[in-house]
This record gives structure tokens, C-alpha cells and sequence, in this order.
């Protein structure tokens, strides 16, 4: 036989591949009190970590009912400051600009955008359960007229070539592969619009992954990328730094108190900790213009 009679057999490519059923099936699934419990304080669900010094009296109120309850407040608060903080730097928009939100869990960051600008948010996820609960959240606070969500991949999301003046990663940078995400970025800012990410990354400077940088990618079914490849897939695709930020610092006190609410831990707390720490991952804000 020769090479030209050695034909591949044909295997269908799947719309979705085997990594990304898995990582819909953990979303699908997910319902840990610290994200549930926090979201309901005021309809804000969030699935990112919190940043800032964190009121640590909270520890030290007597009555465990209260106790916990004020746990779990300071802990959607500094959640709420990393939100805020990412939508500030979305700006300034419109009421009638429309904003991407890639990988938008159960959709409190595109209700954060929308409430600082007015403006139009789409938001992706893969899981069906997540898109439903988030369009669930807007329809009751009347706000679906302009903030949508969509099963989708954020990869491939259909939406209008330039048709966006803002658009982010929360922490979902980790779930896919860094050219694939910033070339679909790209193709739906307008020319000057904003990308902005925060996200994990592992710093190169301590050579490959860490054990624990591992751990965190079992745990939630990830791929942790390191630093360097942000701003070399950013530049192969327009996207040009204006602001990037080490949070690490401002990250540890949100996993410090969190460690310490026992209603709330899942397990993870203390190997966060530890690859912040050793210095083999960091917390890194990262904004840029679509050129
Ligand atoms: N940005 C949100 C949620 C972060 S959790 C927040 O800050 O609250 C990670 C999210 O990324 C999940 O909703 C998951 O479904 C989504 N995700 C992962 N891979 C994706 C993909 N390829 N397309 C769309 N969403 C994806
Ligand atoms: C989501 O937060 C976690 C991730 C998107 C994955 C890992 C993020 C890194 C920065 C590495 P969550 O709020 O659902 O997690 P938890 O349930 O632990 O609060
Ligand atoms: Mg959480």
C-alpha cells in the first residue's frame, strides 16, 4: 500500500467536543452554597473570587446563625468588588453599545455591566442549566429586554462580526484554548472597542505548572494557561494591553476568610492559597484595545 491509498476513515467531528460536554455536565450539575447562598443576598450570582481587604470581625460575632450569615455577606462583597472592578474598565459605553460577556456562569457579570452602563450584554455559556437560570434573573428584574443569555460556545458564538463595543472574560479563559478565544474577541469588537480579562494564570516565571496549579485544574475540569501566552495570543489578534494588574495580593484575604467559613468550603481553599503563596500562580487583570 502506498500513502496515497491510505485514506483517513472518516469520524464526524462533533459540534461540541468530549472536554467541553464534560465541562457543561460540571455547570449543569454545579450547586455549591458559596456561590448559591451569595447570589441570593441580592439576586447577584457570581462565579469568580472576591478581592480587597476583607472585614475580618465578621469571624468573631457570637451568635453562629448571625456569624454565618455575615460570612457569607463579606464574601459576596468582595466578590462583588472583583465585578465591579472589571465593568469599570469596560467603560465608557452607551445605553445603546452592546457588550459580550464570554463564559457568563449564571450571569451576574453581565447584570453588573449592564447596571453601570445601561447598556445591551450578551452573555455564553455552555451549560443550559446556567443560561436558563441567568435569563430566569433578568426577566424578574425586567431587564431582558436588553440583557440576553445564550447556550453557546463562546468560541463560536454566531453573533455579528464588529457588532460590540465591549466584551470580557471572568475567569473562563481556563476552559479553552487562547487563539481560538481572542480571534473570536476580535471579530466581534468594533475597531477601539474594549476586551478586558480577569482570570488565573500561571506565572512562568517559576518554570511550568505547580502541583497545586494542577490541582485547581482538576477540581473544575480546566487548563490553566500561563502568563505569557495571554499577551502573545493578544497581540496575534489585535488585541493590544492598556492596563494589566497583578491582583494576587488583593485575591488572598477572600480566600483566607473563605477558608474559615465552614458552611461554606468546598475543599479548594487551602490549595489556593498555597499556589498564591509559593508564587506559581497569580490573579491578573488584563485590559485591552481592539485595534
Ligand atoms: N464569568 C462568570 C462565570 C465564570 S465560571 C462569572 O464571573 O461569574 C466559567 C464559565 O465559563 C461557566 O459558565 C462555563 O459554562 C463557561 N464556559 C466554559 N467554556 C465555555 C465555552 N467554550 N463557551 C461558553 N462558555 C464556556
Ligand atoms: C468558578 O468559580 C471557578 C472557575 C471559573 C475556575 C477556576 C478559576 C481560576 C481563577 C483558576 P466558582 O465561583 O464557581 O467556584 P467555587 O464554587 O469554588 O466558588
Ligand atoms: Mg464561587
Amino acid at each position: 500500500m502506498t500513502i496515497a491509498d491510505a485514506r483517513p476513515t472518516a469520524v464526524p467531528v462533533p459540534t461540541q467536543s468530549t472536554y467541553q460536554n464534560r465541562v457543561a455536565d460540571y455547570w449543569n450539575a454545579e450547586e455549591n452554597p458559596v456561590n448559591l447562598e451569595l447570589g441570593k443576598i441580592d439576586d447577584l450570582y457570581h462565579h469568580h473570587y472576591g478581592i480587597g481587604e476583607a472585614d475580618r470581625s465578621v469571624l468573631k460575632v457570637a451568635d453562629p446563625a448571625e456569624r454565618q450569615e455575615r460570612i457569607t455577606a463579606e464574601l459576596h462583597r468582595l466578590e462583588q468588588a472583583q465585578a465591579d472592578l472589571l465593568a469599570a474598565h469596560l467603560g465608557p459605553l452607551t445605553p445603546t453599545d452592546r457588550v459580550f460577556d464570554a463564559g457568563c456562569g449564571r450571569g451576574g457579570g453581565s447584570v453588573v455591566a449592564h447596571l453601570h452602563y445601561d447598556c445591551y450584554a450578551d452573555g455564553v455559556t455552555l451549560s443550559e442549566k446556567q443560561a436558563d437560570f441567568a435569563g430566569e434573573q433578568a426577566r424578574k428584574r425586567h431587564i431582558d429586554d436588553k440583557v440576553r443569555y445564550h447556550h453557546r460556545n463562546m468560541l463560536d458564538t454566531g453573533f455579528p462580526t464588529g457588532a460590540f463595543a465591549a466584551s470580557w472574560n471572568n475567569e473562563s479563559t481556563m476552559y479553552v484554548e487562547l487563539e481560538l478565544l481572542f480571534a473570536e474577541h476580535a471579530r466581534l469588537l468594533r475597531r477601539g472597542g474594549r476586551y478586558v480579562t480577569i482570570t488565573g494564570c500561571y506565572n512562568d516565571t517559576y518554570g511550568q505548572a505547580s502541583r497545586e496549579v494542577s490541582l485547581i485544574n482538576a477540581h473544575y475540569i480546566c487548563d490553566i494557561h500561563p502568563r505569557s501566552e495571554y499577551f502573545r495570543a493578544m497581540a496575534h489578534h489585535r488585541l493590544v494591553p492598556v492596563h494589566v494588574e497583578d491582583l494576587t495580593a488583593a485575591a488572598m484575604p477572600y480566600w483566607e476568610l473563605r477558608q474559615e467559613a465552614d458552611h461554606l468550603v468546598t475543599g479548594i481553599e487551602e490549595t489556593f492559597l498555597n499556589a498564591y503563596r509559593n508564587g506559581s500562580f497569580q490573579y491578573l487583570l488584563i485590559v485591552a484595545d481592539r485595534v
